[in-house]
């Protein structure tokens, strides 16, 4: 399987984030992308080509616009206002609140483009932002020319990335970048199957009342786990897409057993809609040593997956999301890849 891989996403590094009270540093840095591509080369997994450049009109097919065009001026704007350090979003228009009016100052801004403190800025980031953009599509046209599968190793992730907003370390949804080119290449139907330890709720957001991109999601159940205000079982679309979201939401301490049997419940599913291609949002942050989830997936465990979703027998496209345990990140990533191929 063939990997796409960008150096830029390095330059998103020592940003801190808001998380229960406290800014703290990220735990979404940069050596879980290196330690991932060191992993691929060890285990051979296959050749790590370079992004080509996209549009990010690609983007937009997914995404507000003006969102899109906000991303790439915040540092520079962050920077005029005298500001150093990390661009965290702080105050944001909720319920009572006007979301309709877009605010001129970069704070307000900020908080106007996002859910949470979650997912914020330094210097390199919008080219890492971009770069992860082209790694989910370059490999998305090897799926396209005929690949069996291929490895998106995106950074920053972008599942809890809605139509118009950031959060939870993502800005650009790479996943539903991608499934949105599927279409748009000739697909008649696209799945995504996020199988990391969080809601993908941008994902669900973007595709919620579309019956062309089924959406399933195993995940952390929100009534106590981030990014709690959705992901519960009793989404399941609407209007022409009702019946094409399925949530599964676990409590705390789910296992291989259990977790199994709801990805093998989402297989079924999945088969039954008969996807054209298949887009994995690939997080291990399922794993027991996870430092900020609460699951107890085992290393072990990793290759199962991918033997499970290869047995869909579909073109399938892997793309990087979350995982936070860094010293075991590239065995777990990598082992749902080698999975996949049957070793
Ligand atoms: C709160 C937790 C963010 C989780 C990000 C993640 N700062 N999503 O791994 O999949
Ligand atoms: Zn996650």
């Amino acid at each position: 399987m063939k990997t796409v891989f960008s150096p830029l996403h390095a330059g998103h590094s020592g940003q801190m984030e808001l998380v229960a009270g406290e800014i703290v540093p990220g735990f979404e840095k940069p050596s879980r992308a290196e330690i991932i591509k060191a992993r691929v080369e060890t285990e051979k997994l296959g050749p790590i080509l370079p992004p080509e450049s996209h549009d990010v009109a690609l983007a937009k097919r997914v995404h507000r616009a003006d969102y899109i065009d906000f991303l790439p001026t915040v540092w520079e704007r962050w920077e005029a206002a005298g500001k150093t350090g990390s661009a965290i979003p702080f105050t944001w228009p909720t319920r009572g609140l006007r979301g309709d009016v877009a605010p001129r100052t970069i704070e307000a801004l900020l908080g106007f483009y996002s859910f949470d403190g979650g997912a914020s800025f330094v210097k390199g980031t919008w080219d890492a932002i971009k770069s992860s953009h082209d790694v989910g599509l370059t490999a998305a046209h090897l799926v396209k020319a005929g690949e069996r599968a291929a490895f998106a190793l995106c950074r920053p992730p972008g599942h809890h990335a809605g139509a118009a907003f950031m959060g939870g370390y993502c800005f650009i949804n790479n996943a539903a970048v991608a499934a949105q080119w599927f279409r748009d290449q000739g697909a008649a139907r696209v799945t995504v199957l996020d199988v990391d330890y969080h809601h993908g709720n941008g994902t669900q957001e973007i595709f919620y009342d579309r019956a062309d991109v089924q959406v399933i999601n195993l995940h952390g159940d929100p009534m106590t786990e981030y990014p709690f205000f959705l992901g519960h079982a009793d989404e399941r679309g609407a209007g022409p897409g009702e019946g094409f979201n399925h949530n599964y939401p676990m409590p705390f301490g789910t296992a291989w057993d259990a977790w199994s049997a709801s990805l093998d419940d989402a297989c079924e599913k999945l088969a039954a809609y008969s996807p054209d291609v298949v887009v994995v949002s690939l997080g291990v942050d399922t794993f027991e040593k996870d430092p900020i989830s609460h699951f107890k997936l085992k290393s072990a465990d990793y290759p199962k997956i991918g033997r499970r979703i290869a047995k869909l027998n579909l073109p399938t496209l892997f793309v990087m999301e979350g995982g936070y345990a860094v010293d075991e990140i590239g065995v777990n990533a990598v082992g749902v890849l080698t999975g996949f191929e049957g070793r």
